[in-house]
């Protein structure tokens, strides 16, 4: 199972969706504080994508992620997240665009643009309603094995001391 963190803007749908995966009652509450659902889902307040003074602390709360998820909700035309915005986290991550089953097609694709832009590497069209498009986020999300290889990879990429040594001498 990858662990998530969810980053989004208040009132996209972030706690809806971590309600919905783990079997929960779907009740609007605003998240205060970063909340834990389980081992699998770190579910932040829209305001630390909102406040720049918070990114400091999106970035912290995000190490122990194995992914870092990208919450856009369809319905918005605006969106929080710049131009490569994923890449001040360096771990893999997705895009979620969220209220599909309120939005017209342009505005879910539009949504999908801002994702891709923002540097989400794959992304999940979903409702909550509906249902569309979770049972593929929980699949991704239940298969470990991605999560594993991309760890390795970053492990076999590091540098050893003695290749460090060799470049500074
Ligand atoms: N129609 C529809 N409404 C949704 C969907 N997902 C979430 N909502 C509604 O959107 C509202 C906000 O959802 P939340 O999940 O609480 O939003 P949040 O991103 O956690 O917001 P903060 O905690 O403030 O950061 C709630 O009223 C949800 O019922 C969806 O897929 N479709
Ligand atoms: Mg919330």
């Amino acid at each position: 199972m990858k662990r998530m963190i969810l980053v989004g803007t208040t009132y996209s749908g972030k706690t809806t969706l971590a309600q919905y995966l783990h079997n929960q009652k779907m009740v609007y509450r605003k998240t205060q504080a970063v909340q834990l659902f389980g081992k699998s889902i770190i579910d932040m307040p829209g305001e630390y994508l909102e406040l720049r003074a918070l990114y400091r602390a999106l970035i912290v709360t995000s190490v122990d992620a194995d992914v870092v998820a990208l919450v856009q909700s369809a319905v918005e035309d605006k969106s929080m997240f710049a131009p490569e915005f994923a890449s001040m986290f360096n771990k893999p991550t997705i895009g979620i665009v969220t209220k599909i089953d309120l939005a017209s097609e342009k505005s879910i694709e539009n949504s999908i643009m801002r994702l891709e832009l923002a540097g989400a590497e794959r992304i999940f069209r979903t409702s909550t309603i509906t249902g569309e498009g979770m049972e593929e986020l929980a699949a991704y999300l239940a298969d470990t094995d991605e999560a594993v290889s991309l760890v390795d990879r970053s492990r076999d990429n590091r540098e050893s001391p003695d290749k460090r040594k060799e470049r500074l001498a």
